[in-house]
């Protein structure tokens, strides 16, 4: 039996996997979506956020091993098979990606960049007060792996950090809630919230103004997520009436984000290009590959995927 890798890859980004995957998984044969393979002979997918219908058709396939963190495109496709175990990438690198990503975004609107960036178009020597640290208190959705590891590190450098997940969790050095009350404890005591919630049916457009309105007035957002938790209508309003101070986003419900798009310009709005925490070629193929090891040798790899929560 064999692998097929499916992506949004150019050339030379399947180059670049086949190569790294072939160093760890030498006796394995690995097609690539424009080559010719007999379907029947694929059992395992490595895929990454494939487009729909990538897989319809593998009637053999026993695993599929994902190479991006968040599943929510695949499992939007009609056409997935049914019943074979997903495993998601877990990914020490990306996790610390991601940990920079969220540390670099809270330290800058911490300290007011945005602010002083917007002083700077007009010439203006102002300095704003400026409390520190444990004085700025920070929500994060999503204690999984990403978020997790985000609130630890914000919570090292002494901010005030709480988090919000399905499952009542205990982390170390900060408050955790769940449910519908714990979102709204979790909301009113925030003034930088962070976005790590996988995108299912639950989470779909929770970033939206009944949200922002829980928030303190002045309160910023940080999405790290899925465009698609956004309601992008109410984040315009709620940033014209100052109820939010500023946004940083680096997902979009449509990525690219067109060149016309109201983001681009708008003063109180940063945009990433969905670079938060990239998969690392060299190191996920090394996860993938152990994970198919193992699964040849008859053990389930980890984080399966559970698929009537979404994530
Ligand atoms: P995990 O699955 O490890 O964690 C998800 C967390 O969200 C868990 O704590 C879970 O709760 C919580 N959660 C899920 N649904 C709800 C809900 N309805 N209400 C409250 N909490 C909920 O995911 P990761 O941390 O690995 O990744 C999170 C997301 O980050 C990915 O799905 C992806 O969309 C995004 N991402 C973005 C990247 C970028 O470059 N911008 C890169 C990588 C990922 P519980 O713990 O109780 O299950
Ligand atoms: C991911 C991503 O989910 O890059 O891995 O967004």
């Amino acid at each position: 039996m064999s692998l097929l890798l499916i992506g949004a890859f150019s050339a030379q980004e399947y180059a670049h996997w086949r190569e790294r995957l072939a160093l760890s998984l030498p006796s394995e044969t690995l097609y690539l979506p424009d080559e010719v393979y007999d379907p029947a002979c694929i059992d395992i997918a490595l895929v990454a956020n494939p487009p729909a219908g990538s897989l319809a058709g593998l009637d053999n396939l026993v695993l599929i091993q994902s190479l991006w963190a968040g599943v929510d495109r695949l499992l939007s496709d009609p056409t997935l098979p049914e019943n074979v175990p997903i495993v998601r990438l877990v990914d020490p690198n990306l996790t610390q990606a991601m940990t920079e990503c969220a540390l670099a975004c809270v330290l800058a609107l911490h300290r007011q960049f945005p602010a002083y960036a917007r002083q700077q178009t007009g010439r203006e020597w102002k300095q704003l007060p400026q409390p520190i640290a444990r004085e700025r208190r920070i929500g994060i959705l999503g204690l999984g792996e990403l978020g997790r590891a985000v609130a630890q590190a914000l919570a090292c450098l002494d901010f005030d950090v709480a988090g919000w997940s399905t499952g009542a969790r205990q982390v170390e050095g900060l408050e955790c809630w769940s449910g519908a009350s714990g979102l709204a404890s979790l909301l009113q005591r925030t003034d930088i919230l962070i976005n790590l919630l996988p995108l299912t049916p639950h989470t779909a457009g929770i970033l939206n103004a009944q949200l922002f309105a829980r928030l303190p007035r002045g309160a910023a957002i940080v999405n790290l997520a899925r465009g698609g938790h956004l309601n992008e209508k109410d984040l315009l309003e709620a940033l014209a009436r100052g109820q939010l101070s500023h946004a940083i986003l680096d997902v979009f419900s449509e990525e690219p984000l067109p060149c016309q798009h109201p983001f681009w310009s708008h003063p109180r709005i940063s945009v990433l290009p969905h670079v938060a925490a990239v998969t690392d070629v060299s190191t996920a193929a090394k996860i993938a590959a152990e994970n198919i090891k193992a699964f040849r040798a008859g053990s389930m790899p980890a984080p399966l995927v559970d698929r009537a929560k979404g994530y």
